[in-house]
């Protein structure tokens, strides 16, 4: 199998499957639509669905039962961008090599945009055909766990107490871990879920998930200090400016790029026992690490 042509073709399916969901650009009220498309549509890597889809597929579940929930995983995370860049937030004013949302539009509908993505995920979630509602309804508490304060929000309310801070690599470690890795490692679990995983496939998806959130943020961390502003879409240095709790700022880039390595080892030896079904799932752990942007 060629692993690119993989990622390719299912990029492409969930950037179809996004357009679809989001409402037209034409529809009333037109601003809040455009600003959904803005940033819903504007070429993310789509990490998170194709996780959803390449766990699914891993466990022999077809890709197709798993695209809404891909795609509402997406809507989440690009709900949490649009907040993240927010003045009272990161105050960023770039994403993705232009304007963030606010700056493109204002900042109450860029609040109200991010509100509505996050609306929207729930609702594609609950409207999928052909899963079991019981299914669709842990899909639905796994997802909400992965957002709430023992996930995304609790991250980031850490991650802003911890500005200007001493901290230990603990701390840091607990605030990636449910900032970035919450909703990765749920991008994993749901995939397996909706693709009928056994219980011990289930815990071996786990471990993958929780080792290459980890990696994620950790490489995000190296890149916001050592990467390419052209390659990122966003200037570089933005968490020495907000005196950030990062891996290198506590153990250096090199010992980071080691832990890293470790956590895309683990995850890949944590899915050992899966046949080459899973191969995407091993492709995409080293890609999170080697990625540019
Ligand atoms: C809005 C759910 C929600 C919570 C509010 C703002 C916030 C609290 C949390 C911020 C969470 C956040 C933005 C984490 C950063 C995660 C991160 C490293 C994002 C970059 O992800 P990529 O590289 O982005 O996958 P692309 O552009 O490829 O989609």
């Amino acid at each position: 199998m060629d692993i690119s042509i993989y990622l390719k073709e299912r990029k492409a399916l969930v950037d179809s499957a996004m357009e679809r969901i989001l409402s037209g650009a034409e529809n009333e009220p037109v601003v809040i639509h455009e600003a959904m498309r803005y940033s819903a549509l504007d070429g993310g890597k789509r990490l998170r669905p194709i996780l959803v889809l390449a766990a699914c597929e891993a466990v022999g579940g077809a890709n197709e039962k798993a695209l809404p929930t891909a795609c509402a995983i997406e809507c989440i995370h690009t709900f949490s961008l649009i907040h993240d860049d927010l003045p009272c937030m990161d105050d960023d004013d770039f994403r993705r090599g232009r304007l963030s949302l606010h700056r493109a539009y204002s900042e109450a509908i860029a609040m109200l945009a991010g509100d509505a993505l996050f609306a929207l995920a729930f609702r594609v979630i609950c409207e999928t055909s052909g899963v079991p509602s019981d299914v669709l309804l842990q899909v639905c508490r796994i997802v909400s766990e992965a957002v709430g304060t023992e996930g995304m929000v609790g991250g980031q309310v850490l991650d802003m107490l911890s500005e200007g801070r001493e901290v230990t690599i603990e701390q840091v470690q607990e605030i990636h871990r449910l900032k970035t890795g919450a909703l990765i490692k749920a991008s994993v679990v749901v995939g397996g879920l909706i693709g009928r995983a056994s219980d011990m496939q289930m815990q071996a998806l786990e471990n993958y998930g929780r080792n290459i959130g980890l990696a994620f943020q950790i490489a995000d961390d190296i890149l916001d200090l050592v990467g390419d502003q052209g390659k990122l879409g966003k200037p570089v240095g933005s968490d020495l400016k907000h005196k950030k709790a990062t891996y290198p700022s506590v153990l250096g880039v090199e010992e980071s790029a080691r832990i890293a390595s470790e956590a895309v080892a683990a995850a890949i030896s944590a899915v050992e026992s899966f046949d080459e079904r899973a191969d995407p799932l091993r492709y995409i752990a080293r890609f999170v690490v080697e990625r540019e942007s």
